[in-house]
């Protein structure tokens, strides 16, 4: 209800017997574990479907900035304000990456901006939550960077090659992220009484928004069946999720805290943790726009959008410019 139904030719998945020549060639190529470029033939759901998630992505990227950036002025330190900024700054990076990769499939970066602005495309849900104190920073980084990770390291291997190339960039950087928010959250999970109840504040925040990054679970999924048969995803949202509790209930318990799941164990048999599902009506009214967040987070894209319009245009007129005195040029050299 609340997803953009990309077209996969109606009923999801389509079987091979109905698939054209065509379409049985490309999926044979993503069988075999082939990347698909640009300028090659794909299915336009593919494309519309790679559009809108590596759109999202860069959304994400983008938007990311905001409740981090909101503390660079208020670094406890020198040295946290310089990581602090350097990790802004390459989120920034990384939505510049996915906007070309989304480009070169026909797109305009234009055309991707108005689709946000308008509210027609999404950014993560985890941005719709305030970050209201240092120790804010310190789980970001090491839960949504951490969550980010356990999704982005498969999509390396995507099979759209710019999608792919750019993942493997993005991820390198992610690391660094997620080691900057644990490095956070040691020292306040080791400093004062108070620096330790905040560090505990921020887990119980940010844990559920931070299950929430996966996605719906698979069975409320629109796009995971088709875009896991054209490996534009690698994993299920449940799946992720699984492996991210996983990983990080012992850095939990390094730190000292305490995740705010009283159903939160091992199951032997499974391999895994049993956990509590996020609360997904909470999900889906963050999805419609009525998180803590969703406001001023457009408001603030709105702004950028309107008080960069000079320099866009500015841009546009230098290359125009360029284009004509260049043409000039080799008129005349004729
Ligand atoms: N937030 O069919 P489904 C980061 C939407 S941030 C908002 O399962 P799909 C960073 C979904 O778009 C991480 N919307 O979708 C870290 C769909 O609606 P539409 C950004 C969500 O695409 C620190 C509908 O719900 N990472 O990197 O198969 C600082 C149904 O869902 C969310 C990526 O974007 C959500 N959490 O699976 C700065 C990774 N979850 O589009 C930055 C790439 C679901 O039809 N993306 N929806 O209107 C993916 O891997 C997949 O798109 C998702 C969702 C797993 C997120």
């Amino acid at each position: 209800m609340y997803a953009q139904m990309v077209k996969t030719d109606g009923k999801g998945i389509k079987p091979r017997e109905e698939m054209t020549p065509e379409e049985q060639r490309f999926q044979d190529r993503i069988d075999a574990g082939e990347k698909i470029e640009p300028k090659e033939w794909m299915p336009e759901a593919y494309r519309q479907n790679l559009i809108r998630q590596i759109g999202q992505h860069a959304h994400s990227e983008i938007v990311g900035q905001l409740p981090e950036g909101n503390w660079i002025t208020r670094a406890p330190t020198l040295e946290r304000k310089a990581i602090l900024l350097a990790k802004v700054q390459d989120e920034a990076g990384h939505g510049l990456y996915l906007y070309c990769a989304a480009e070169t499939l026909g797109v305009s970066r234009d055309e991707l901006t108005e689709a946000l602005l308008s509210g027609k495309m999404k950014y993560s849900s985890i941005f719709n939550y305030p970050t209201l104190n240092w120790a804010d920073i310190g789980a970001v980084g090491w839960l949504v960077d951490g969550a980010a990770i356990m999704n982005q390291v498969p999509l390396q291997r995507t099979s759209f090659g710019p999608y792919s190339r750019a993942m493997i960039r993005i991820c390198k950087e992610e690391s660094f992220h997620q080691r900057q928010g644990y490095d956070i959250m040691m020292k306040m999970a080791r400093g004062t009484p108070e620096q330790r109840e905040m560090a505990q504040d921020a887990l119980d925040r940010y844990w559920y928004p931070s299950l929430m990054m996966f996605g719906p679970s698979d069975k409320d999924s629109v796009h995971s069946a088709q875009s896991m048969a054209w490996k534009i995803k690698i994993n299920t949202n449940d799946e992720l999720r699984q492996k991210f509790v996983d990983q990080t209930v012992p850095q939990a318990k390094y730190l000292g805290l305490t995740i705010p799941d009283p159903e939160l164990k091992w199951n032997e048999e499974k391999g895994g943790h049993d956990f509590s599902e996020p609360d997904w009506s909470e999900f889906y009214a963050v999805l419609k726009g009525n998180g803590p967040c969703n406001r001023d987070r457009l408001e603030a894209r709105q702004n950028a959008w309107e008080d960069g319009r000079w320099f866009r245009d500015g841009l546009v007129a230098h290359a125009k410019k360029a284009d004509a005195r260049r043409a000039a040029a080799r008129v005349a050299a004729e």
